[in-house]
C-alpha cells in the first residue's frame, strides 16, 4: 500500500521578494580635482515573487522538492551614476485550484482559477536613490544615499482545491479511474491495487455539444477522516466540486459488502466536511460483468433507490455509462457553478519602506527621503495652503517631527523633504 506522504495537496513554503539594492554615495573625481560634483547611481530593485497557474500541473508534488523561493536582491548603484542591476523575479508555477494563504494568519492571497494567470505575491524592495539624486537648486553636493528597501521571509500554503464539476469517489480498487477514462479522453492510471491513484486526474466529459470535468480521486477508506491509512487530505480536493458519482464495486470481491461500503463512504464524507456530505450524489454500481452481481444490485437498489439515483455499469467496457453521463448532465444543469474561494483581491505583503521615511544629516541639513516623501511630493501643492497643512498633518502623523527632535534637531535647522526646504520651529 502507498505511504501517507505520497499525497502531497497541501505544503508550506518560505517566499522572500528580493532586497532593494543601496543607493552610492560618492563623487566625481579628475585628477587634482577631487569630489566635482556628486556621482552615486541608484540602486536596483529587488525582485518580485509571483504565483502563476498551469494547466499541465496537477499536483503539488514538486514543492516536496523544493519549498524556498527567494527572489534575487536588487545590485548597488555604482559610481559614475550607474544602476544597480535589479534582482531576477521568481515564480511559483501551481496546478490551477491551487488555493494560496498566508501561514501565519490563514488569510486566502488568492485561488488560482485560469490557466495562465498570475499575481504577484511579495513585491520587491525598491532600490534606494543614489546621491545624484538629492541634488537640489540649494544642495549642490548631498553627501548621503539611501538605502535600499527591505523585505521579509514569509511562509505560505498552498493547498489544491481541484477545479472539477463532479468528484468520483468510492473505495480503493471500485473502477473510478476506469471509469474517468471510459468517459473522457484522461489517461488515469489503472491496476488492480489499493491506492492506483495519488494525485486527482481531471476529465473532460463530453456530452452531445455539451461538457463537464470530473475528478477522480484516491481511494477513501474507513476512518480516512480521522486520519487513518492515507488520511483524508486529498478530501480537500474535491470539496468544491458541484456533486459525486459515487462509484461502489458491486460485484462484491475482495469480500466486500457493497451496501456498507456505501454506508462506510457516506460516514467519512460526513464526518470530514459538511459541504462534502451535503453534495448530491449519483451512484455507479460497477463490475456489473462479474458473475454474482445481479444479486447485489438487486439488493442494493432495494435500499438505496429512493434516495438515490442509481445507474448499473460495466467501467471496462462502457456499458451502461451513457444514461449515467446523461443524469449527471440533467443535475448539473440544477446546480450553481464551481466557484472561487474568496480571497483578499488587494492583499501584498508590506516591506519596509512602505510609506516609510529615513533621515539623512547633510552638513546641517536634515534630508528626509523615502516612499512616505515621494507619495507627499506626488500629492502637495507648494502653492496651496490647503495642501501644505495636509502635508504639515502628515510628517506630525507618521512621525517625521518626533523622529527630526529624536535626532537633536534645534529651532532654525533645515529640513529638507523633496522640492521644500523649511526651517525647523518647536
Ligand atoms: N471486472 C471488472 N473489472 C473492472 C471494472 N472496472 C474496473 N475494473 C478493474 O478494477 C481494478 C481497479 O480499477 P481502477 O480504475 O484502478 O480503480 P480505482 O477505483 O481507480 O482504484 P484506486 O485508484 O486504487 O482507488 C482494475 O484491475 C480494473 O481493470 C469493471 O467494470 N469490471
Ligand atoms: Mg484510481
Amino acid at each position: 500500500m502507498a505511504e501517507k506522504n505520497l499525497f502531497t495537496d497541501k505544503v508550506k513554503i518560505k517566499i522572500k521578494s528580493g532586497d532593494g539594492g543601496d543607493g552610492m554615495n560618492s563623487f566625481k573625481s579628475f585628477k587634482g580635482k577631487p569630489a566635482c560634483g556628486p556621482d552615486g547611481g541608484d540602486g536596483g530593485n529587488g525582485g518580485n515573487v509571483y504565483i502563476v497557474a498551469d494547466g499541465s500541473m496537477n499536483d503539488l508534488l514538486s514543492f516536496r522538492y523544493t519549498s524556498k523561493y527567494f527572489a534575487g536582491d536588487g545590485e548597488r548603484g555604482g559610481t559614475n551614476k550607474c544602476f544597480g542591476r535589479s534582482g531576477s523575479d521568481v515564480i511559483i508555477k501551481v496546478p490551477l485550484g491551487t488555493v494560496v494563504k498566508d501561514y501565519e494568519t490563514g488569510t486566502v492571497i488568492c485561488d488560482m482559477f485560469a490557466d495562465g494567470e498570475k499575481k504577484l505575491i511579495a513585491e520587491g524592495g525598491r532600490g534606494g536613490k543614489g546621491n545624484v539624486r538629492f541634488t537640489t537648486a540649494r544642495r549642490h553636493a548631498p553627501n548621503f544615499a539611501q538605502k535600499g528597501e527591505k523585505t521579509e521571509v514569509h511562509f505560505l500554503v498552498l493547498e489544491l482545491k481541484v477545479i472539477a464539476d463532479v468528484g468520483i469517489i468510492g473505495f480503493p480498487n471500485v473502477g473510478k479511474s476506469t471509469l474517468l477514462s471510459k468517459i473522457s479522453a484522461a489517461r488515469p492510471k489503472i491496476a488492480n491495487y489499493h491506492f492506483t491513484t495519488l494525485s486527482p486526474n481531471l476529465g473532460v466529459v463530453k456530452y452531445y455539444d455539451e461538457s463537464f470535468v470530473a475528478a477522480d480521486i484516491p481511494g477513501l477508506i474507513e476512518g480516512a477522516a480521522d486520519g487513518a491509512g492515507l488520511g483524508h487530505d486529498f478530501l480537500r480536493h474535491i470539496e468544491r466540486t458541484r456533486m459525486l458519482l459515487h462509484v461502489v464495486d458491486i460485484s462484491g470481491c475482495e469480500g466486500r459488502d457493497p451496501v456498507e461500503d456505501f454506508k462506510k463512504i457516506n460516514a467519512e464524507l460526513s464526518s470530514y466536511s459538511r459541504v462534502l456530505s451535503g453534495l448530491t450524489q449519483v451512484i455507479a454500481l460497477n463490475k456489473c460483468d462479474v458473475y454474482g452481481a445481479e444479486e447485489n444490485i438487486k439488493e442494493f437498489k432495494k435500499k438505496f433507490s429512493r434516495k438515490y439515483k442509481i445507474f448499473p455499469i460495466t467501467a471496462v467496457s462502457g456499458e451502461g455509462t451513457d444514461k449515467l453521463i446523461g443524469c449527471v448532465f440533467e443535475i448539473l444543469k440544477t446546480l450553481p457553478p464551481v466557484r472561487r474561494v474568496e480571497s483578499d483581491e488587494h492583499f501584498t505583503y508590506t516591506k519596509s519602506g512602505d510609506l516609510g521615511f529615513e533621515i539623512y544629516v547633510d552638513g546641517d541639513v536634515y534630508v528626509v527621503v523615502g516612499a512616505l516623501v515621494d507619495m507627499l511630493c506626488r500629492n502637495v501643492s507648494l502653492d496651496d495652503p490647503d495642501s501644505m497643512a495636509y502635508f504639515q498633518k502628515i510628517l506630525r502623523e507618521k512621525g517625521v517631527i518626533s523622529k527630526l527632535r529624536q535626532m537633536g534637531i534645534k529651532d532654525g535647522d533645515t529640513v529638507s523633504i523633496g522640492e521644500v526646504e523649511f526651517d525647523f520651529v518647536n
